[in-house]
């Protein structure tokens, strides 16, 4: 009993890692973008998002934010759900939305109709410049005028001058969302297959590609956007639609992108432990090498791949869970672990009012937690995922040739990342994925000691940055490098902190911490 009470005092609360970081990147480092992460808007409530007749300047500013620091937008999908549910309008300024009741569990529902007129299209125009969108047309009503209509209104809003004057560019259409759930949500009967689905896509998307010109326009097609995959030849899969010959059809061949959805899981609750499973090294990484087959066979036919439409947990987020500090280092090593194994680029889910959006675009007066009044309404603001936009985006830089490498760390809770802009080691950013949940008193730290591998200019000193967290469960209070984004107009208020350091010496980082540390 003794010697157990004695191991147990002992118990460094500081423990020792070690990581090795090329001084040059290897085969393994992988481009990204400055927009690896970047956002999937639900398209019921675009307006609210964009603005209307004047832009949403809240929304413009947390956009800016991310272009000053990389020099390119987020991109944009305007889709999802809503997307399947959206007719055009012609009688219709800006948009009609007709919404089932809020419940405890969704208190933001999806519209189940969208009237959009032409105005809501050209909304567009309001996007941050040199914006590039995908936009999602309506395949689930099986209307074949209503994709037509809606592609004409999408091509005439992109061929005006206020959105070509501004470099905003329609790069994707997309057909249908998610329409391997089609047989279980009434769009479809519930034997639809993926032979099936493939030949519908084909005469719509020969509609929608003649609608839109695409032999003659700079746009392409997001293929798939499927909710699953089952991985297979016969299932709803990228192996799927192309072995049933989706890309030798003529409208096929302007799908350059496969776009894959994903969420963690379905809670309609959360508690601490599902903020851990979240948050975790190993689960980030099992959900997403999943698809590491099908990622393959989008390669194999010189595809782009990428999540079209991501978040922690649907039931639009988890309770607690998706909408906290921790939900922010989930969001920074799955977009960054992504970008390892082939996925180009991470959509992160939005809707108004949604648990796990990176930003609130507009006042709320429903707790978006559990639908009640709010005793005051809460102005527009961004949630902690904001800030893994901010630090993806200051770790990829603006160099427009930056790669990012996994380091290869043996800690269950710590993942890293390094950046080199051509040949040479810029950054590192470090992650302490341990959840330290409010109530709890021994926050562990890791100290990391650091070495050099290769050969390259060897730097011996660095600055820091922290993503300060009080505790994972905590919905705001962040502090990145001395600064917030907690801010009423959503631009970065406080004074940048300063700390330095030495590779000789290495670095803390404590529970649920983000570290990023740029080489001298
Ligand atoms: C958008 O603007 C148009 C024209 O100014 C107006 O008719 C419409 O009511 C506005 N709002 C929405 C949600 O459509
Ligand atoms: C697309 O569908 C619309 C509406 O049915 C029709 O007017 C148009 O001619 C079609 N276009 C093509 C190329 O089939
Ligand atoms: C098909 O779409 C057109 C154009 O949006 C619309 O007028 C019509 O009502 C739709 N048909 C059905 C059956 O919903
Ligand atoms: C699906 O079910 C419908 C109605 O029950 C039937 O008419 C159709 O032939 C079935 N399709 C397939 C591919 O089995
Ligand atoms: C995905 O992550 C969640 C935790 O967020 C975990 O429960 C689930 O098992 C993971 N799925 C896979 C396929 O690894
Ligand atoms: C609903 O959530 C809000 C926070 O958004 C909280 O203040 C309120 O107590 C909750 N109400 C119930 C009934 O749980
Ligand atoms: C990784 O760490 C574990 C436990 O800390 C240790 O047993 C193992 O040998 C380490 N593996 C390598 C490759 O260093
Ligand atoms: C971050 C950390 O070490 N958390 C531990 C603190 O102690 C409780 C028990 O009191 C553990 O459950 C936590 O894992």
């Amino acid at each position: 009993m003794f010697s157990a009470l004695w191991v147990a005092l002992i118990v460094p609360l500081v423990s020792g890692t070690s990581v090795t970081i090329p001084l040059a990147p290897s085969d393994d480092a992988a481009d990204v973008d400055g927009n690896l992460v970047s956002l999937s808007i639900e398209q019921d409530r675009w307006l609210d998002w964009s603005g209307n007749s004047s832009r949403n300047a809240f929304f413009f500013n947390t956009l800016d934010n991310l272009v000053s620091i990389t020099g390119s937008a987020p991109k944009i999908r305007i889709g999802a759900d809503s997307e399947d549910h959206t007719l055009f309008s012609s009688t219709v300024e800006g948009v009609v939305d007709s919404f089932p009741p809020p419940t405890t569990t969704v208190p933001y529902p999806e519209a189940t109709s969208i009237l959009a007129g032409q105005g809501f299209y050209n909304a567009a125009k309001h996007l941050p410049s040199n914006t590039g969108v995908t936009w999602g047309v309506n395949f689930g009503a099986k209307n074949i005028t209503a994709t037509f209509l809606e592609t004409k209104a999408i091509v005439k809003a992109f061929a005006s001058s206020a959105v070509r004057d501004a470099g905003i560019t329609l790069d994707f259409l997309e057909l249908g969302n998610e329409a391997d759930l089609y047989l279980d949500n009434g769009l479809r009967l519930s034997n639809y297959t993926v032979e099936e689905y493939t030949a519908e896509w084909i005469t719509f998307a020969t509609n929608m590609s003649a609608a839109a010109d695409l032999a003659n326009s700079n746009t392409k097609i997001w293929g798939a956007a499927f909710a699953n995959s089952d991985h297979s030849d016969d299932g709803f899969s990228p192996q799927g639609i192309f072995a049933n010959g989706i890309l030798d059809s003529v409208p096929g061949s302007f799908i350059t992108t496969i776009s894959q959805h994903h969420y963690s899981g379905s809670f309609c609750t959360g508690n601490g432990g599902l903020l851990q499973d979240l948050m975790t090294k190993s689960t980030i990484r099992s959900n997403l090498t999943e698809f590491s087959p099908d990622i393959q066979a989008t390669q194999d036919q010189n595809l782009d791949y990428l999540l079209g439409e991501t978040n922690s947990y649907s039931c639009h987020g988890a309770p607690g869970v998706s909408n906290t500090a921790g939900a922010a280092l989930w969001t920074l090593d799955y977009a960054l672990f992504a970008s390892q194994i082939g996925v180009s680029r991470v959509y992160f889910h939005e809707g108004i009012g949604y648990k796990y959006n990176l930003i609130q675009p507009l006042v709320l007066t429903r707790s978006t937690l559990n639908g009640s009044a709010l005793a005051e309404p809460q102005q527009p603001h961004v949630q902690p995922q904001y800030y893994a936009a901010i630090i993806a985006a200051e770790a990829i830089g603006n160099s427009g040739n930056t790669e990012a490498l996994e380091l290869n760390i043996n800690n269950t809770w710590i993942s890293g990342y390094a950046f080199y802009e051509g040949s040479d080691l810029k950054r590192a950013v470090f992650i302490n994925s341990l959840a330290f949940l409010s109530g709890q008193t021994n926050r562990t730290s890791v100290h990391l000691d650091l070495a050099f591998s290769g050969s390259g200019h060897t730097a011996t000193t660095f600055s820091v940055k922290r993503l300060v967290i009080g505790y994972a469960d905590d919905v705001s209070g962040l502090i990145w490098g001395g600064q917030t984004y907690e801010t009423s107009d959503g631009r970065v208020g406080g004074t940048a902190t300063s700390e330095t350091g030495t590779v000789a010496a290495g670095i803390d980082i404590p529970a649920t911490e983000v570290v990023m540390i740029t080489f001298d």
